[in-house]
């Protein structure tokens, strides 16, 4: 054996000198540079000349035709502020982030026209309603994708009841998605079950994750900025609340990473899980809010003060680093 070892130390030294001279792997070529967000499939260029939007609609509006809820999205590049100065080259549903929410009845017909005025395919599935499998919006498995400039339109009746979301299913659905284009997707039921029913005020809250500058990566420390409603804090919409009022929190989880959500001062019920009720609904004061979970929180609003309800894993409660900043909202009682 032990004439051996020349061998294998030369083996070594030559394996070590070829893996200096190859070219690294594009994985961590870059790995030290403050925005690795190289893996996306369009031009930078696009976002050139495009007016910075910060605010967007909350609702999406429909025409009623002949018993059916007329839709209309448009998907398209935006310059989406998420913090005063902070602008993400985003992709965004009739031109904000999220899109506006689609709020219908259970059993309504839905027609949702969406053209695409991307520079690549689209699809939009329904996440979370039971749709017939050609509404599904899986490119190449239930439909072609919709190309650029073209219109497509989805149709089906609204089932399962609760609170749902929109989203893009790509090609490319990782790098479309985490550049914007969701939006909750709320079915209200037919027969409301207890916590569906008397509470006060409703919030409708979705998370994301954020590179520096909106670019897709594959590497999760490039993701340095954190929206609520496609908001930063302190940019986030504050809670209003008053003494003694029942709030229904709808939570939906647009990002890629997990969000454990801890309120201060109070506790909430866990309601609902993707829009079904719970047989058994429980209190705590911190969900953790998984990619594509949707949950439903009643909170009632029981100890006056601003109390700060935020991510605990607190890397997501900065802006680039900088506390405190992100996943962080405001009860404010009125
Ligand atoms: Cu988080």
């Amino acid at each position: 054996m032990k004439s051996h070892t020349p061998v294998v130390v030369l083996s070594i030294s030559i394996a070590l000198l070829l893996a200096s001279c190859a070219p690294a792997p594009q994985e961590t070529a870059d790995i030290h540079s403050p925005e690795h967000a190289t893996e996306s499939s369009v031009s930078e260029s696009i976002w050139a000349g495009l007016p910075v939007v910060s605010r967007g609609e909350k609702r999406a509006g429909y025409e009623l035709i002949e018993g059916v809820k007329v839709f209309k999205l448009t998907a398209k590049p935006v310059r989406w502020e998420i913090l005063p100065g902070v602008v993400m080259n985003a992709f965004g549903y009739n031109g904000q982030v999220p899109g506006p929410e689609i709020r219908v009845q259970e059993g309504d017909r839905v027609r949702i026209i969406i053209k695409n005025e991307l520079p690549v395919p689209t699809t939009i599935h329904w996440h979370g309603v039971h749709v017939p499998n050609s509404e599904d919006g899986v490119p190449e498995v239930t439909q072609p994708a919709i190309k650029p400039g073209e219109t497509y339109t989805y149709e089906f009746i609204a089932n399962p009841p609760g609170t749902h979301s929109y989203h893009t299913h790509g090609p490319e659905s990782a790098e479309q998605l985490d550049k914007g284009l969701y939006g909750a997707f709320i079915i209200e039921p037919k027969n409301p079950g207890p916590y569906d029913t008397g509470y006060d005020r409703e919030y409708t809250l979705t998370l994301d994750e954020w590179t520096k500058t909106g670019g897709h990566s594959h590497h999760i420390d490039d993701y340095v900025y954190f929206t609520i409603n496609g908001k930063a804090f302190p940019a986030t919409e504050p809670l209003i609340v008053k003494q003694g009022e029942r709030i229904k929190l709808r939570w939906a989880n647009m990002g890629q990473q997990d969000h454990p959500m801890h309120i201060h001062g109070h506790a909430f019920t866990v309601t609902h899980r993707d829009g079904f009720p719970l047989a058994a609904p429980f209190v705590a004061d911190t969900l953790n809010i998984a990619p594509g979970e949707h949950y439903d929180l009643e909170l009632v609003a029981n100890n006056p003060g601003t109390w700060v309800y935020h991510c605990h894993n607190l890397h997501h409660v900065g802006n680039d680093g900088k506390e405190m900043g992100g996943l962080v909202l405001v009860v404010n009682y009125e």
